[in-house]
């Protein structure tokens, strides 16, 4: 397997972490955004989205999508279960996976991609430039706030984002929040819940990858 990367990219880092937590060492090529390596006729060749991660497999099949990918790596690395045990636990992992994935991280991207220039027409990843929209710059860091206190208000009643078990959903949350930085999004000193969590799963040696 051969796992295209860029170390500041926080999908790629989704996928780095899942699969330290599941003791992979997937060999890595990385991809420079920083000058837009991405859209080059290499790497297009690779994943036509021109979006990182894309995964390689041996027999040459590119699997893109961080979540496919996670998926994919589940499936073929079942331990330890990072997706659910049974079918209502898959369920719930999967359902605030989504909701992080959603509510979370768009925003984020919203923010960032809007309002810094060197997104300047490229607000949207992928292979056609659109402008940017500073509207879309203050919402994102609106709805990040909604977020935190969505975040909160779960991690009050759960120990993890999608149970009682650590899961996909707990580093798609953290790779948010670590993202979020970009529009200077952090946890409020209100949110003691979140900070238990935060400091819990930032504490995992797969928080470093
Ligand atoms: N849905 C894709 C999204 C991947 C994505 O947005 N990757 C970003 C880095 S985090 C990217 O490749 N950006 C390229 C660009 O900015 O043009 C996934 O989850 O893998």
């Amino acid at each position: 397997m051969l796992l295209y990367d860029f170390k500041m990219a926080p999908n790629a880092r989704r996928v780095r972490v899942f699969a330290a937590e599941k003791g992979l060492d997937i060999p890595m090529q990385e991809v420079d955004l920083g000058n837009r390596a991405q859209l080059g006729a290499d790497y297009l060749a690779v994943n036509p989205m021109g979006e990182v991660p894309a995964l390689v497999l041996d027999d040459g099949t590119v699997l893109t999508e961080s979540t496919a990918i996670c998926r994919y790596l589940e499936e073929v690395y079942p331990d330890p279960p990072l997706c659910g045990r049974n079918p209502l636990e898959r369920a719930q992992m999967m359902m605030w996976d989504r909701r992080v994935e959603q509510h979370g991280f768009a925003a984020v991207a919203e923010g960032f991609r809007n309002g810094n220039p060197f997104f300047k027409d490229r607000s949207v990843t992928g292979t056609t430039d659109f402008a940017q929209l500073p509207e879309l710059a203050e919402r994102g860091k609106q709805r990040f706030a909604n977020f935190l206190e969505l975040m909160e208000q779960r991690l009050g009643e759960s120990e993890f984002v999608g149970g009682d078990r650590f899961s996909i959903a707990d580093i798609t949350a953290l790779i948010t929040i670590d993202f979020a930085r970009t529009i200077k999004g952090a946890i409020g000193e209100h949110q003691p819940n979140l900070k238990r969590w935060y400091g819990a799963v930032n504490g995992r040696p797969s928080a470093k990858a």
